[in-house]
């Protein structure tokens, strides 16, 4: 039996001093905070990746740096467990706890707690590939990750700048490598081929959709984007906006997919030509937000809970074609977040269920489902299709030519998708591959039901752990008295709903609101719905916090 090579530990973890005044969490999408503040962490983040790949039987496992759609100067760290989803959530706790031991003693006995208590057989390899965004902090914490990878003596391989998506599909397919899981080349180069092959496949005999334009928040995306051009050829154009990696401080700065589903307007830097669809990622190119012009030329959004719809739609379309919708269900996995309207749409096609925010949470809901479809309002999500559902429509004996050629569009569907993660390209090509299909323009799609109108705020607060909730996430127990004083003002709007919730990945509570529109006489309904909470919830707070 191997022992924990302590020493190494100890004395490569003196270089990356933990900062006394933080308490680090992992949170919603991993530990994310100032970028300068996170070198403890990373250099932790390394020894526990290698612990967890010791724990999985050498199995590879993913670390991405990236902080997302946040600000630029911040930074963040996610692992990425085998199959390529989120870490999962029991280590959560043991990720939070090694990065706050206080110095490198304590942290050598976390780790060795960590060892006794989750059973790892240190004689066992430890594989780990990683890969980092733009952002200027970067290359720093990448070098606190590898000190943290050597001292435990992992394989490791660098992934370099690339988006959030690949660093899970290479995960994935790294782990199922010449298995009868295989799930595709494990390289940049596979998963670029494997998506535009399958969407190209999935255009064929349609006529060419118009260019999308896309803008790429400055971040990764853009290099990705950049790549998939040559391999999409003449079957697709995207052009890029919002494409500048290099710029200090443009990273998601009045661009991107928050910037749009938060603010429900265009990024000033894009003007769009009536009828004209674009689309915007965040900084790692996991989340996507679609949106057009009208004949008149205004702006309309088409977030997650939109693309739920249509794609959600199609496939179960498709899986009717194809004759297997008795043995393939279909099921939504929605969050607080999605608009009432979308959920009324959706409760009335299929099953429908609530989870707290966040990928994990969602990825996990829709692996119940034969298909499980879940995007997130903000337009974080994706489809899984389930093994069975897998053999059923590669095995599957067509009887008819419609069959036939459901099951050919299945399986290209199936292979366009990213399913171990939010991927915003592969989001993009799925959409426009069910809108030619489907002959529908941005109008058509925004009109299988129209929003709630809605609003989204951020609160800062002095701890937002004071923040509790129950029933995913749409009542709070904690503090007290304010669910109820929620309830009474909401009640005053039709068809009013609003929920506050503390953020995973910001140092702030989230308020939303959503009522029915009567601009007759009340102006703007859900601002003044969730002016109203917001107002009374600061007045509570500056009593109470
Ligand atoms: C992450 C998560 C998403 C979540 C978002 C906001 O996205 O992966 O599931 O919706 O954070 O979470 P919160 O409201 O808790 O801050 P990303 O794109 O930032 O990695």
């Amino acid at each position: 039996m191997s022992t924990l090579p302590i020493e190494a530990i100890k004395n490569r973890s003196d270089r990356h001093p933990k900062p006394s005044d933080i308490k680090f969490q992992y949170g919603t999408a991993g530990f994310r905070t100032l970028g300068s503040t996170l070198s403890s962490v990373l250099f932790r983040v390394g020894v526990l990746a290698a612990l967890r790949s010791k724990r999985l039987d050498g199995k590879i496992i993913g670390v991405m740096v990236t902080a997302s759609h946040n600000p630029e100067p911040d930074n963040g760290v996610k692992l990425v467990d085998p199959r390529g989803e989120m870490l999962e959530s029991s280590w959560e706790a043991h990720a939070t706890a090694l990065a706050n031991a206080p110095n490198s003693d304590a942290f050598v006995a976390a780790v060795d707690e960590l060892v006794k208590t989750a059973k790892i057989d240190l004689s066992k390899p430890a594989r780990v590939v990683y890969a980092r965004d733009t952002r200027p902090t970067g290359p720093e914490l990448v070098a606190a990750l590898k000190d943290g990878l050597e001292a435990m003596k992992a394989e490791y391989r660098d992934a370099g700048v690339t988006t959030t998506p690949v660093l899970h599909y290479l995960v994935r397919t790294v782990n199922t490598k010449g298995t009868k899981d295989s799930y595709g080349e494990d390289t940049e180069e596979g998963y670029l081929t494997k998506l535009s092959d399958a969407f190209k496949k999935l255009l064929a005999g349609k006529p060419t959709p118009p260019p999308l334009l896309i803008d790429c928040a400055n971040g990764v995306g853009a290099l990705m984007a950049e790549k998939f051009k040559s391999y999409l050829g003449d079957a697709f154009t995207i052009n890029l906006v919002n494409a500048d990696i290099h710029t200090p401080g443009a990273l998601n700065s009045a661009c991107g997919a928050d910037f749009v589903k938060v603010n429900q307007k265009l990024p000033p830097s894009i003007t769009l030509q009536p009828g004209q669809r674009a689309c915007s990622l965040d900084g790692d190119a996991d989340r996507i937000i679609y949106y057009y012009a009208d004949e008149r030329g205004q702006f309309h959004m088409l977030d997650g809970d939109k693309i739920t719809a249509l794609v959600a739609s199609f496939i179960v379309e498709l899986v009717k074609a194809a004759g297997l919708d008795e043995q393939i269900k279909v099921g939504v996995i929605q969050t607080a977040y999605a608009n009432g309207s979308s959920t009324k749409y959706l409760s009335a096609r299929l099953p429908v269920k609530c989870v707290p925010t966040g990928v994990k949470h969602l990825h996990h809901a829709a692996e119940q489902y034969d298909v499980g479809v879940y995007f997130e309002a903000n337009g974080h999500g994706t489809v899984l299709f389930s093994p069975a559902a897998h053999e059923l429509i590669s095995s599957h004996n067509p009887s008819t030519p419609t069959q036939s050629t459901a099951l050919v569009n299945l399986g290209n569907v199936i292979d366009v998708i990213n399913q171990t993660v939010g991927d915003a390209l592969s989001d993009a090509f799925l959409v426009e591959s069910v809108l030619a299909h489907k002959s529908y323009s941005g109008v058509e799609w925004d009109s299988l039901y129209s929003d709630l109108p809605n609003r989204l705020v951020k609160v800062v607060v002095g701890d937002r752990n004071a923040f509790e909730t129950e029933d995913a996430e749409r009542r709070l127990v904690s503090p007290p008295g304010l669910q109820a004083k929620i309830n009474e003002l909401v009640g005053r709007y039709e068809g009013g709903r609003s929920f506050v919730r503390p953020s995973g990945t910001e140092d702030v509570v989230r308020v939303y609101a959503e009522a029915v529109a009567r601009p007759q006489a009340d102006g703007d309904i859900p601002s003044s719905c969730l002016l109203s909470v917001h107002s009374w919830f600061l007045s509570r707070l500056e009593l109470a916090f």
